[in-house]
C-alpha cells in the first residue's frame, strides 16, 4: 500500500482558561512520521475522546505529562499497522495505543496492544474492552468493593465508564442507582441497562431521590462528577460507605479549583472511606479482566453504547460534548476507513 507524504493532526494552539473551546486547538498538515528500527507506523481508524484530556491541556502536569503548546494532542486510538520495523507487529495488525489526535503516528510500544477484530468491533478497544472498561471494572470491584445486596450509586451513569459500573454492580447482586443529566439517559440506564433507578441531577431533588431509592443509605458511590452531586451523596451515606473517586468532571473546566473534599464531617459517624484510583494502577490485571468483560458482552450481561463523530477535523468540537453532557455513550471519532468493518 502506498503511503501519503503528509497527514493531518490536531495540536494544542493555546491553553484554556476555564471552559475548553475549539479555539484551543489547531488542525494542521504535517509530514508523515517515520518509524526507527524497532518501531511501527500506525494509521488511525477510530480515536477516543476522554475527559482526562482536558487535564493534559493545563500548564501544570498531573500524573502524566501535559501537552506542550503546538504539540499534537495526546490520546488513545485504534489503528492499523502500515509499516513495521518490529518483529512482534506485522503490516495489517489492528492495534490500540497512544496514537494522538492525528492520522498517522509512531506510537510508544509500552502501551501498544494487538486487537483481535473477531472478538468485538475494534472501536470497543477504546471503550468497554479498553481504558474506560477497565476503569469501571477495577474502580468498582477493587476500590468500591461492593457486596451483594448493597446499594451502589453511579454518577455520569450513561457514560462510557458509568454505564459499565452500573451493569457490573448488577452482576454482583447490588441495588444500583444511576445519576444522569437527561430523561433519555435516565430511561436508557433503567430500561436498557437494568439499573434499578436513575436520578436526573438537573431536574430532580438529589436528596429526595437518594432517600427514596437508597433508603438504607449509599454503600458504594462511584464518583465521576464532584460538585453538587458529590455533596448530596455525602449527606446520604450508609454505615461503612466507600467512595471510589474516579473523576470530577464538573470541576475540570474551573479556572480556580474548588476547595474539596467537602462535607468530610459526614464521614465520621458513617466511618466512610474515600479513595482515588487510576485505571493504570491495575494494568497488570487487565489480562484477566478483559476476557471477563468480553464474556459478559457475549452473554448479553453487559451492553455498551458508542457515540460516533466523523472526521478528525471535528474532534475539537466533539470534545466539548463531554463537558456539556451531549455525548451519549463512549465518545469516538472516525478518523480513517476500517478494513475490518
Ligand atoms: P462520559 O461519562 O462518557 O462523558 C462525560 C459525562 O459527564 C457527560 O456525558 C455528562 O453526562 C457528565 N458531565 C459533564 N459535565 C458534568 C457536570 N458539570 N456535572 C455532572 N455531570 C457532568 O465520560 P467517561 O469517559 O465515562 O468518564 C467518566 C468519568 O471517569 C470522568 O470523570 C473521567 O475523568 C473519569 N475517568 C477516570 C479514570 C481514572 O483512571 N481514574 C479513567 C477514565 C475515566 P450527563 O449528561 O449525565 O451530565
Ligand atoms: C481521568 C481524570 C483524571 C483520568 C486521569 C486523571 C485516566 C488524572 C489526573 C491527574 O493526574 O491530575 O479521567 O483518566
Amino acid at each position: 500500500m502506498s503511503l501519503p507524504n503528509t497527514h493531518r493532526r490536531v495540536v494544542l494552539a493555546n491553553r484554556p482558561n476555564g471552559m475548553v473551546s475549539p479555539d484551543n486547538f489547531r488542525l494542521e498538515e504535517a509530514p508523515l512520521p517515520t518509524p526507527a528500527p524497532g518501531q511501527v507506523l500506525v494509521r488511525q481508524i477510530v480515536m477516543s475522546l476522554d475527559p482526562y484530556m482536558r487535564g493534559r491541556m493545563n500548564a501544570v502536569a498531573g500524573y502524566a505529562a501535559n501537552v506542550e503548546i503546538d504539540a499534537v494532542m495526546t490520546g488513545g486510538g485504534v489503528g492499523e499497522v502500515v509499516q513495521s520495523l518490529h518483529p512482534d507487529f506485522a503490516v495489517g495488525d489492528i492495534v490500540e495505543g497512544t496514537l494522538g489526535w492525528q492520522e498517522y503516528s509512531v506510537p510508544p510500544l509500552e502501551r501498544l496492544r494487538k486487537i483481535d477484530p473477531s472478538i468485538a468491533p475494534i472501536s470497543t478497544a477504546n471503550g468497554v474492552l479498553g481504558m474506560p472498561g477497565m476503569t469501571a471494572y477495577f474502580g468498582l470491584l477493587h476500590v468500591g468493593e461492593p457486596k451483594p445486596g448493597e446499594t451502589v450509586v453511579v454518577s455520569a451513569a450513561s457514560g462510557a465508564v458509568g454505564a459499565l459500573v452500573g451493569q457490573i454492580a448488577k452482576i454482583m447482586g447490588c441495588h444500583v442507582v444511576g445519576i444522569a443529566g437527561s430523561p433519555a439517559k435516565c430511561a436508557y440506564v433503567v430500561d436498557e441497562l437494568g439499573f434499578d433507578a436513575c436520578i436526573n441531577y438537573k431536574t430532580d431533588d438529589l436528596d429526595a431521590g437518594l432517600q427514596k431509592h437508597c433508603p438504607g443509605g449509599v454503600d458504594v458511590y462511584f464518583e465521576s462528577v464532584g460538585g453538587a452531586v458529590y455533596d448530596a451523596i455525602t449527606r446520604n451515606l450508609a454505615l461503612g460507605a466507600r467512595i471510589a473517586v474516579c473523576g470530577g468532571i464538573a470541576e475540570y473546566n474551573l479556572a480556580e479549583p474548588e476547595l474539596v473534599p467537602r462535607n468530610t464531617r459526614f464521614f465520621i459517624p458513617m466511618r466512610a472511606r474515600m479513595q482515588g484510583f487510576l485505571v493504570y494502577d491495575f494494568h497488570h490485571l487487565w489480562p484477566e479482566a478483559l476476557p471477563r468483560m468480553g464474556n459478559w458482552i457475549a452473554e448479553g450481561k453487559i451492553k455498551y453504547r458508542e457515540d460516533f463523530v466523523d472526521g478528525l477535523e471535528n474532534a475539537p468540537e466533539a470534545f466539548m460534548k463531554l463537558f456539556q453532557g451531549e455525548n451519549f455513550g463512549k465518545l469516538l471519532v472516525r478518523v480513517g476507513n476500517d478494513p475490518t468493518a
